[in-house]
């Protein structure tokens, strides 16, 4: 490697930490996020905040690797220049209910010292739809009927919560990280109308003791693959860490300041304490993530695999600050102290970092999940103010024809509505599909499923990608 290498390690005694954040979904993103800001905190400020890994799926081997580890691992924050190899030291101990049996993991949540619950689950881990709990959600009915054994994230919350009252505890904080607007609110609204389901009085204990506060998290992670494990291993003595993981060097959060206890110091470790983080998550979620997700429909259509391939062919590059500065900037509000255009030139160097290989087809799984938050909010207020939105209605039928793509390749789709999509896709084509598509509930809010200006565009995107290709397609609506 030519770059220069850069090492970072705790400084803190870690045989002093107790077991004080349990983090449900400790994923690459948790890993090189939360985690970060933690132990970035505690190297200045000291704490005694350990934390206790979970997963409730998949990835026990993983957790079964970082117990044999001695629970650290290493991340690697990657740019052409300069590679900074982080040791984390935060985690003391790890959980996964298969492996260890849900009673220790809910009595974890019950245990006196336990401050945070923090949170990275995905969108569809909080089982809502509009916004509201879905109660036909399978893993919501299961939970429902064996509250005492659950399998969902707001089941083991709930359930958790409910022993740590039993147990005459005080509340604490349920730290949502994942990119949804309004993520606590989220997280309450989930956890509030489950308990209520179960129990009043376990609702009403909730609802005054434990606090969700919301906030914005960003850093890009992409999943590991073979080219990351290689740079990892030659950090690493030319050892695999399983929980190793490689990233960008930018990190971000923003932080509702409502903990309902303890507070862990993740300002001291570079988080922003605010009052209000709305407008920072629509500013992220529809200027990143919202040209993320126009990235990974057009782009992989027209064969581009990174976000970093996209920003080296010219028509992509433009098209992606356009939809930033021309379609989403003008549905947010001014941010003091922040400059929109500076953002957005921030974000397309981000893009094009050369060492991450952030692949276009992970940006589009759960896809289905990420429309309203990421494209649809914006187009909804561009309608609303007569404001052209060429590239969000791209994205949107880029998004459809990816699905009819691949119904005709027989793939399958990562998205919780993959069986219904397809089964469109494979009924119906053109106009017909897209009208379909259009129609499903649990996606589209009713105002927009009804509005005509919402399905004429993209029903005209959809037929300009078929007739044109993706690529001219989207250089057809550049700007000069
Ligand atoms: C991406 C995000 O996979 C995706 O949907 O848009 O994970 C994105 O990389 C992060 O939000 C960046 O903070």
């Amino acid at each position: 490697m030519q770059e220069t290498i850069i090492r970072a390690n705790p400084e803190f005694a870690k045989d002093e930490l107790r077991p004080r954040i349990l983090h449900i979904g400790f994923g690459g993103f948790a890993r090189a996020h939360p985690m970060v800001y933690l132990q970035e905190g505690m190297n200045k400020a000291g704490g005694d905040f350990g934390v206790v890994a979970v997963r409730l799926n998949s990835g026990m081997e993983e957790l079964t690797a970082l117990d044999e580890a001695g629970h650290d691992y290493l991340i690697a924050e990657m740019d052409a220049e300069t590679v900074t190899a982080r040791k984390i030291g935060v985690v003391t101990g790890t959980c996964h209910p298969k492996r260890d049996g849900i009673d220790t993991l809910l009595d974890l949540i019950a245990s006196e010292a336990m401050a945070v619950i923090s949170l990275t689950i995905t969108e569809k881990g909080y089982c809502v739809r509009n916004g509201h709990l879905d109660l036909e959600n399978k893993g919501i009915i299961a939970d429902l009927a064996t509250p005492e054994e659950p399998g969902t994230a707001i089941g083991v919350i709930v359930e958790g919560l409910n022993r740590r009252r039993n147990a005459g505890r005080d509340g604490l904080t349920v730290l949502s990280c994942d990119n949804q607007p309004d993520n606590g609110k989220l997280a309450r609204a989930a956890v509030l109308s489950y308990a209520h389901q179960r129990d009043g009085k376990l609702a009403d204990w909730i609802d005054a003791n434990v606090s969700f506060p919301s906030t914005m998290v960003d850093r890009v992670v992409p999943a590991l693959d073979d080219y990351g494990r290689g740079v990892l291993r030659s950090l690493n003595d030319g050892k695999d860490d399983e929980n190793g993981i490689v990233c960008e060097p930018f990190r971000q959060w923003v932080i509702e300041d409502d903990f309902a206890t303890a507070r862990p110091p993740f300002e001291e470790g570079g988080a922003m304490m605010t009052d209000d983080v709305r407008p920072f998550e629509m500013m992220k979620l529809r200027m990143l993530n919202g040209a993320h997700t126009f990235l990974a429909m057009l782009g992989s259509l027209a064969g581009l695999e990174t976000v970093s391939a996209c920003m080296e062919d010219d028509v992509f590059r433009r098209a992606a600050r356009q939809i930033m500065m021309d379609e989403q900037r003008p549905t947010l509000p001014e941010i003091e102290g922040v400059s929109f255009e500076e953002y957005a030139d921030a974000l397309i160097e981000r893009f094009a970092n050369p060492k991450l290989k952030h692949r276009t087809a992970q940006i589009a799984w759960d896809t289905s999940q990420k429309l309203p938050q990421r494209l649809l909010h914006g187009i909804e207020i561009n309608i609303r103010n007569n404001h052209p939105w060429p590239l969000l209605a791209l994205a949107v039928a880029g998004w459809i024809r990816f699905v009819k793509v691949t119904s005709e390749k027989g793939g399958k789709l990562t998205d919780p509505l993959s069986e219904e999509l397809l089964a469109e896709a494979k009924a119906y084509d053109g106009d017909q599909l897209v009208d379909r598509i259009l129609s499903n509930e649990s996606i589209f809010e009713e105002d927009l499923r009804r509005e005509p200006a919402f399905r004429s565009a993209i029903t005209g995107a959809y037929r300009y990608i078929v007739e044109k290709g993706p690529r001219a397609a989207v250089e057809a609506v550049l700007k000069a």
